[in-house]
Formats: structure tokens, C-alpha cells, sequence
């Protein structure tokens, strides 16, 4: 089961846990609350997993690729015929890149990531504007809900492979916050708003 926790307060190195002393743990309960989705999934089937065309299917998430993070090396496709796509980050260092995942932002669109491989940190802010830290590893699918303020850290693996889903043609525009302007973002805290 995917483990979530609130963040402490410590500034040291985001790949470290962070997890709080006592831990102060969070349920998938929670997360559904905020918006968030979760399947756990047989990666070793990604090519033809009748579990994973079906969430497919059901969320119109028609759009796929593969790509692989790690701390040396610059993002890369699997599927070379889709080179020319990684939020128009091709040319950046990595440590760019993953310094841009770590700013915190929000999406007008939904970001759905499947780990192939390897893990990593989503950070998400709760209802109160709270970190809460959600570990995903090997075989774990996560939607973070559009207009959700997030980021995104290696962990100390520091290597992770996914695939980044979407539906129809894909935009992976961050808007860093603040951006409370936006539609996505007024969408996002009125959902929250007619939950709590
Ligand atoms: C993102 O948008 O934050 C990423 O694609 C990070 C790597 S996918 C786990
Ligand atoms: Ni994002």
C-alpha cells in the first residue's frame, strides 16, 4: 500500500524521508479526499495489462509515454519517436530539471504518473495548506487532481521510471505558485471546500 506522511519541518537534502517523530502518518482515505487516485499495478504487464487499459479506458487517459529521472542523467525516452516531448524541458540540465519538479506547483490538468520503476516523492498540500509526502515505488498509479499545489523529489535511489498519462494532447505547463488565478486552481479549492 502506498505510504503517505506529513512532512517535518527539517530543511536538509528533500531525498530523505522526512518523516516526522512520532509519524504522523496519512491514509489513502485522506488522499481521496483531496482529489487524489490510486491503483496499485503489475508493471511487469505495462505493455499489456488489462487492469491498467481499463483505468485507461474509464479516465479517457489516451495519451502515454515513458520517461526515466535520475539524478545524473537528463530525462529519456524509451519511445525515441516521442523525443521531442518532455514539457519542452529537452536542453536543460537534470539538476534543472529536478529543481523544477521541486518548485511547488499546480497544473490546469490532472498529472498522472505510473512507476515502472525505481521511486520517488509527490508532495502535496492538504486542505490547510499542509506537506503531506506520498512515497510511490515500483507498480504504484497516482492522479494528483488539477489545481492541486505540488512538487516532485527523487528519493535516495535516485532513479525513477514512469508513465506519464494524459488525457487527449498533453500540456505539461507548470504554474508555480502562486497562481490562485487560475480556473483549475478556484475549481480545485471549491472541490475541497464541498467536501469539508
Ligand atoms: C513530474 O511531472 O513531476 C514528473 O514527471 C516527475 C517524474 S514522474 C514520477
Ligand atoms: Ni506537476
Amino acid at each position: 500500500m502506498v505510504q503517505a506522511w506529513y512532512l517535518d519541518d527539517s530543511a536538509a537534502d528533500p531525498r530523505r524521508p522526512h518523516r516526522p517523530e512520532p509519524a504522523r502518518p496519512v491514509g489513502l482515505e485522506q488522499l481521496r479526499r483531496l482529489g487524489i487516485l490510486y491503483w496499485k499495478l503489475d508493471p511487469d504487464r505495462h505493455e499489456s495489462d488489462p487492469e491498467l487499459e481499463k483505468i485507461r479506458k474509464e479516465r479517457n487517459y489516451s495519451w502515454m509515454d515513458i520517461v526515466t529521472l535520475s539524478k545524473e542523467k537528463l530525462p529519456d525516452y524509451e519511445e525515441k519517436a516521442r523525443s521531442s516531448r518532455f514539457g519542452g524541458l529537452i536542453g536543460f540540465a537534470s539538476s534543472t530539471v529536478i529543481k523544477m519538479f521541486y518548485t511547488e506547483h499546480l497544473h490546469r490538468d490532472e498529472e498522472i504518473r505510473y512507476v515502472l520503476d525505481g521511486s520517488g516523492y509527490f508532495d502535496v498540500r492538504d486542505a490547510e495548506d499542509r506537506w503531506i509526502r506520498i512515497a510511490v515505488e515500483k507498480g504504484d498509479m497516482i492522479t494528483l487532481p488539477a489545481g492541486i499545489y505540488h512538487r516532485f523529489t527523487l528519493d535516495e535511489q535516485n532513479y525513477v521510471k514512469a508513465m506519464r498519462l494524459f488525457v487527449g494532447e498533453p500540456v505539461w505547463t507548470a504554474h508555480n505558485r502562486p497562481a490562485d488565478h487560475l480556473e483549475a486552481r478556484g475549481q480545485y479549492v471549491a472541490f475541497l471546500a464541498q467536501r469539508a
